[in-house]
């Protein structure tokens, strides 16, 4: 496969595994278009179970997506692979510094930990709620339904906190009046919490929905949206 070389200082080659069912990958695209990164993107099968099976299972050591798989450029042909949304996006800040929109303010601490609360309210507190293991767990135990109710409640009640965060920190976008990567992890939640869970956005979380709906127009959003309806987040 043709990996794509970024013309930045490192000249890195960048393969991301993705989904288009997938928030968490779909939060990496956000941050890859945002600092205006290549990347070769690699579909893998999450409601056919593919990221269980065979070679990915081997390349991902948590069996998820999004998985980086990075050839660091000026180091000989070293390659490292990076799970964790989180971890990911943070690596492609601090090695593309220099390289289009800054996802984590430098020169302001606070700015920088409302940032990271509202990446972290989503990632730890909304996301493994909804998540397709967890959720096929708990039915195992309780049942398909029971399942489900439960999935619906976290995801509310985390859009609850996020609201409350938001209510604090938000301009025009999420944190301020600036794009950082608080919005990258805002808007696929938001999609989410709607399209796939049924919540009416607007009215639980009426400033959740309206940063998320203006970050999502604007080009480096749009260009990294991808497929994404229902199905597996
Ligand atoms: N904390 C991880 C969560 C990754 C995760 O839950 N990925 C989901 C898709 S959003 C996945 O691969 N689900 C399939 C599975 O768990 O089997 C991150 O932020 O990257």
């Amino acid at each position: 496969m043709m990996m794509k070389e970024n013309p930045g200082e490192h000249r890195d080659e960048m393969t991301l595994y993705t989904s288009t069912v997938s928030t968490c990958a779909w939060r990496v695209r956000i941050a890859m278009e945002l600092k205006g990164l290549r990347y070769t993107p690699v579909a893998v099968d999450l409601p056919g179970g593919q990221q269980r099976e065979s070679e990915f299972a081997h390349a991902s050591a948590n069996r998820q997506v999004p998985l980086l798989e990075v050839r660091l450029g000026g180091v000989g042909d070293l390659r490292v692979r990076i799970t964790q949304s989180v971890a990911i996006c943070e690596f492609l800040e601090e090695r593309n510094a220099g390289c289009g929109l800054c996802l984590l303010p430098r020169d302001d601490p606070v700015r920088r930990a409302r940032v990271r609360e509202v990446v972290e309210t989503v990632t730890s507190l909304i996301q493994p709620a909804q998540n397709r293991t967890t959720v096929s767990r708990v039915a195992a135990v309780a049942g398909a339904e029971a399942a489900d109710g439960v999935k619906r409640e976290a995801v509310l009640s985390g859009l609850h906190a996020l609201e409350r965060l938001l209510a604090g920190s938000a301009g025009d976008f999420a944190v301020g009046d600036e794009v950082s990567l608080a919005d990258a992890f805002v808007v696929p939640q938001a999609h989410a919490s709607e399209h796939v869970h049924g919540l009416d956005v607007a009215s639980e979380a009426p400033t959740v929905h309206r940063v998320a709906r203006r970050a999502a127009e604007l080009p480096a959003f749009r260009a990294a949206r991808g497929g994404y309806t229902k199905g597996d987040v």
